[in-house]
């Protein structure tokens, strides 16, 4: 992992979820930045009506409250089934990981079809409202019947990468991070972010 000086440029993770805080501290491990978490106090309303609108209005207000880049995520599962629920109302799908589990198996005990596509919005923004990279990335999967495996976070037990016949929780964490939907988006997002540091050393700008 590299080690960051002080003089290294600052990016805020605007997330309050620590899986998925951990998972961009790896992906961003070859970057000569400071990473660090939003603050705990700095709530966003997700008042958008897609992945990307909430991802855009997370990172605009860390920016802003903070004065430094930003990067956030919106992210949830889509499931075939139930028309795309819970969709971009999978945090609020019920009140912890297991309750959210639990309801969406109750919610599919009859469907056969368990098609579901993981997707995840990033969005990277700098201070005074400046956006400056969207992306999009999916995985695409299968819920299973109950949960399987201990790794990751979140709905990570129910959702299975067809090929790999794993579920998330299943995986290494160098495999999900290769084939997950945040991985993939990740993979739009990094050369894009690569050349935003060799224009901008201090990213206040
Ligand atoms: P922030 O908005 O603060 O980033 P959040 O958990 O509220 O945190 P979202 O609004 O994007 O994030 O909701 C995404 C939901 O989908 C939430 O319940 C996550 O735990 C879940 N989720 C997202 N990525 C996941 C992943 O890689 N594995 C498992 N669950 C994931």
């Amino acid at each position: 992992m590299t080690s960051f000086k002080p003089a290294d440029p600052v990016l805020v993770i605007a997330s309050g979820n620590l899986g998925k805080v951990k998972e961009f501290r790896e992906l961003l491990c070859n970057f000569q930045i400071q990473v660090i978490a939003k603050p705990e106090s700095l709530e966003v309303d997700e008042t958008g009506r897609s992945f990307k609108e909430n991802a855009r209005l997370k990172a605009i207000s860390v920016a802003n409250n903070t004065g430094e880049w930003a990067l956030a995520d919106d992210s949830g599962l889509s499931v075939l089934a139930l028309s795309g629920k819970p969709g971009i109302h999978s945090a609020r799908y019920a009140d912890s990981d297991s309750e959210r589990i639990n309801r969406l198996l109750a919610e599919m005990s009859t469907c056969d079809d368990r098609r579901a596509i993981f997707v995840a919005a990033l969005c990277v923004a700098a201070p005074k409202d400046q956006i400056l990279i969207e992306v999009e990335g999916l995985c695409e999967g299968v819920i299973t019947k109950a949960p399987r495996g201990e790794s990751g976070f979140g709905y990570d037990p129910i959702f299975e990468v067809i090929p790999t016949g794993l579920t998330y929780a299943e995986m290494s964490r160098n495999q999900k991070q290769e084939l997950s939907h945040r991985a993939n988006a990740f993979r739009s997002l990094e050369p894009q972010f690569r050349n935003l540091i060799a224009n901008n050393s201090d990213l206040r700008n």
